[in-house]
């Protein structure tokens, strides 16, 4: 299956090994890298060990994004490590204030037809614009940029057909809504989307952006539209009309599975608290009180969503009962609408501007107060991501979220009385690209500046023979990586491992009750092994690999769950965690936490491939049962495993 699809193609023309058949690992050629800082410092210092002199790829770039609230010097830190070692290494340096790495590479650097590996979830932006593009952990991202292929499962294409137009007030973020309340949040690893049919060329690049960067949210590797004549109007806009490849699927695709949307039918949708696959029209909420409305993130910041909410902005107020927060995606973004006006029309109306960057998204600053709604134009809503517990954060459209904003309470941009501002992508963009650093030729003399606060990645110790493993946390369906590693105030901690591994399953914590932290570090310390129980979609969300990393350094030797999510199994298999399955998803009713999970003979069991028999022991010392689980299926990733992680091999 999956015969003649875009897909297909690109996987062909960068194909170096494996089997080509569904399901099977595949190594395809990386030609660009973007890493982001709060991922980036671990992928550099990863690639430091690796030795490599400079980078191997067509195009590495370094973006500056997530950590710029600077509350300390830790951050600034990072930013000057990142900077030298970028120049070190050849790769191009995009500074604080340039913009999101992905609004940025998908106006600067995404080429159609090209691989894309970034050390972020939300790299699949670039299937916008007709690329491949993947998100990974920074080990994974690190080896790319030292020029090794990535290997992934060759997928499953699911064929999104698109029919029909958008109305007026439905936006394509209502599109990727749709989609996620078909296909979840959860089931999704090993699948491809591609999206085909007449209804492709009513949307902009930055408008398929969106639906591909929200993919990140379906758990599929990655998400792509074809490159056509709206490809080309975008890269001409963008002063790179040369970078232009016509690609789309064959006539006769053959898909996996199709689905149809009909864009005439898509309304205004939200994703309710606390998953992006919790979705509701518009209409539904119509009428409940909002307490907040922020407008930005990589899902939603180009300079058509903004120009479309400065027009609606424009000569109105912002009603007093909430606050509008703004946050351009890139730096061009923000200048254009500085140099046209909008930027004024949008203060006028009383709205914050937030520093162009991931800012709230990631839980750095904006917390909504307790018990009120936040209405955001985000892709993550997951409890606890905007800083305070027990939230209620929904993600929507621009075109909601502006009209929430001046009602004050959830309203359907179609009952404004207001004409809907029909924004065209310019015919050029205002093209600034001076704060991008390049490399010098040679690299070797840069001095790579290390402050204090930038420490090493932990090396773990090869895979034991014997698993003498206590579960320290047993934890229902869809756990996110930022219920594992927590970013927003923890995000200054991610070059330091031994401090952010403290705060690990931080919103599990009961008060007065000793911490993940402590319980695993007490069983390492003890000589034992800690391990994790997860249910269904265990991982989701973000590529940080600390949600790896720090288990490993608490003593984490394996994550027994029924299903775990791409990136993250990755991780965990980089860092020397075994990724297991219960063979029978039920047996994750006879786990209790401080029960004991005794593995014999490990080493050989995983090596064999064919799964793993493991006991359940109970915290009385009564054993409990006899349990079968599944391994990795593929050598390298248990050679990985044995060696106690990919830096050890
Ligand atoms: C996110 O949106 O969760 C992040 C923050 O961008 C993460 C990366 C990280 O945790 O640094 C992601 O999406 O991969
Ligand atoms: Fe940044 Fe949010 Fe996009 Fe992640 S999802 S890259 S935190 S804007």
């Amino acid at each position: 299956m999956a015969k003649g699809t875009l897909v297909q193609k690109i996987i062909d023309r960068h194909y170096v090994d494996g089997a080509k058949q569904q399901g099977a690992v595949v190594a395809i050629k990386i030609d660009q890298t973007l890493t982001q800082d709060a991922t980036g410092t671990m992928a550099y210092l990863e690639l430091e060990a690796m030795r490599q002199k400079k980078v191997a790829t067509e195009l590495s770039i370094s973006y500056v994004d997530h950590n710029m609230m600077q509350n300390g010097p830790e951050n600034r830190n990072d930013h000057l490590y990142l900077q030298s070692v970028a120049a070190a290494k050849g790769v191009k340096f995009s500074p604080p204030g340039n913009g999101i790495c992905h609004q940025v590479h998908l106006e600067r650097f995404g080429v159609p037809g090209k691989t894309l590996l970034g050390s972020d979830s939300h790299t699949p932006t670039g299937g916008g614009i007709g690329m491949m593009a993947i998100g990974a952990g920074g080990l994974d991202v690190a080896r790319a940029m030292a020029g090794k292929p990535f290997r992934m499962i060759y997928p499953k294409v699911i064929g999104v057909k698109l029919s029909g137009k958008l109305n007026p007030w439905c936006a394509a973020k209502d599109v990727i809504l749709h989609l996620l309340s078909i296909l979840t949040t959860k089931g999704n690893v090993g699948t491809m989307v591609e999206y085909f049919g007449d209804g492709v060329l009513q949307l902009s690049v930055p408008q398929r952006a969106t639906i591909t960067n929200m993919g990140a949210e379906l758990g599929v590797t990655t998400s792509i539209f074809p490159s056509d004549e709206r490809t080309k109007q975008f890269l001409t806009a963008q002063g790179r009309g040369a970078d232009f490849v016509p690609m789309t699927a064959d006539p006769d695709a053959e898909y996996d599975r199709i689905i149809e949307i009909d864009l005439d039918k898509i309304q205004p949708l939200a994703a309710c608290p606390s998953s992006p696959d919790n979705i509701k029209t518009i209409a539904e909420l119509a009428g409940t009180r909002v307490g907040q409305v922020i407008i930005g993130s990589c899902t939603n910041s180009s300079f058509r969503d903004l120009a479309m909410v400065a027009s609606v902005l424009k000569g109105r107020k912002v009603s007093p009962d909430v606050t509008l927060a703004i946050a351009p995606g890139s730096r061009q973004v923000l200048e254009m609408i500085a140099r046209n006006g909008m930027l004024a029309d949008m203060i006028a109306a009383g709205a914050r501007i937030l520093e162009t960057g991931c800012g709230a998204c990631i839980g750095q600053g904006q917390s909504p107060a307790n018990g009120t709604i936040s209405v955001r134009t985000f892709n993550r809503n997951f409890a606890g991501r905007t800083g305070t517990k027990g939230d209620q954060a929904y993600l929507v459209s621009p075109e909601t979220a502006v009209a929430t904003a001046l009602k004050g309470e959830f309203c359907d941009p179609r009952t404004l009385d207001i004409e809907y501002p029909q924004i065209s992508d310019p015919d050029s963009f205002l093209i600034n690209d001076n704060m991008i650093q390049n490399p010098p030729e040679n690299g070797e003399n840069v001095e790579i500046i290390r402050k204090e606060t930038i420490g090493q990645p932990p090396l773990n110790q090869p895979l034991p023979d014997t698993i003498d493993g206590s579960v320290i946390i047993k934890v229902g369906d869809k756990i996110t990586t930022d219920h594992i590693s927590p970013a927003g105030i923890h995000l200054k901690l991610r070059s330091n491992i031994p401090a952010y591994a403290k705060v690990v399953f931080e919103c599990f914590t009961e008060p007065g009750k000793p911490s993940f932290a402590e319980r695993a570090a007490a069983v390492r310390d003890a000589g034992r092994h800690g391990i994790i129980v997860g249910r269904e979609s265990y991982g989701q969300g973000s590529s940080r690999e600390h949600a790896a990393i720090c288990p490993m350094f608490l003593g984490i030797k394996a994550v027994i769950a029924v299903a775990i999510e791409r990136i993250h199994r990755a991780n965990l298999v980089n860092f020397g965690i075994m990724p297991l399955e219960f063979d029978n998803p039920a047996d994750y009713d006879l786990i209790s936490e401080g029960d004991t999970i005794r593995i014999d003979e490990c080493r050989e069991q995983l090596s064999s491939m064919n799964g793993i028999n493991a006991s359940i022991i109970g915290a009385d010392g009564k054993p409990k049962a006899d349990i079968r689980l599944k391994g990795p299926t593929n050598p390298e990733d248990v050679q990985i495993i044995l060696a106690g992680g990919m830096l050890n091999l």
